[in-house]
């Protein structure tokens, strides 16, 4: 079965407990759920994976070029700082949806500035939870479209 990469950068381990006014009461581990059932509706396994350290963010990206078919990858605030995390995601060949829960662009000026976008396949940002079901239909759609 083909994998997708469901990736979270710093402090993401503290949803539910981090401000949820900004973003939302769901833990990781809930998304996460409501990521793989998603996907499994189209023969797509998931694989997580969460970090706060920025190489173990690189490594995955690295090792999800050899073993999944894309990634949906939050950065959290590695998004706003990491030239290597931008490096690693244009140096792997498949595709890489970001997502962000809050509107990046509507919160402190340092943050509508992602590192990432750039060489990201598009990114999702807003949308709260429901930002990760976007990618993964967005990234059924694309993948269906490499097979076509
Ligand atoms: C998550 C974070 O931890 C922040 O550092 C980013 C992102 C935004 C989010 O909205 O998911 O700035």
């Amino acid at each position: 079965m083909r994998q997708i990469l469901l990736l979270n950068g710093p402090n993401l381990n503290l949803l539910g407990q981090r401000d949820q006014s900004v973003y939302g009461a769901k833990t990781l581990q809930d998304i996460e759920q409501e990521v793989i059932r998603f996907l499994k509706r189209y023969d797509l396994e998931v694989e997580t994976f969460q970090s706060n350290h920025e190489g173990e963010l690189v490594d995955a990206l690295q090792k999800a070029s050899k073993s999944s078919s894309g990634v949906i990858f939050n950065p959290a605030g590695y998004t706003h700082t990491s030239v290597a995390i931008r490096d690693a995601v244009d140096a792997i060949d498949i595709p890489v949806i970001e997502v962000h829960l809050s509107n990046i662009h509507n919160r402190e000026s340092f943050r509508s500035n992602s590192y990432i976008a750039p060489v990201a396949d598009g990114q999702i940002t807003g949308l709260g939870s429901n930002g990760y079901l976007a990618a993964a239909l967005a990234m059924v759609k694309i993948l269906e479209k490499g097979e076509s």
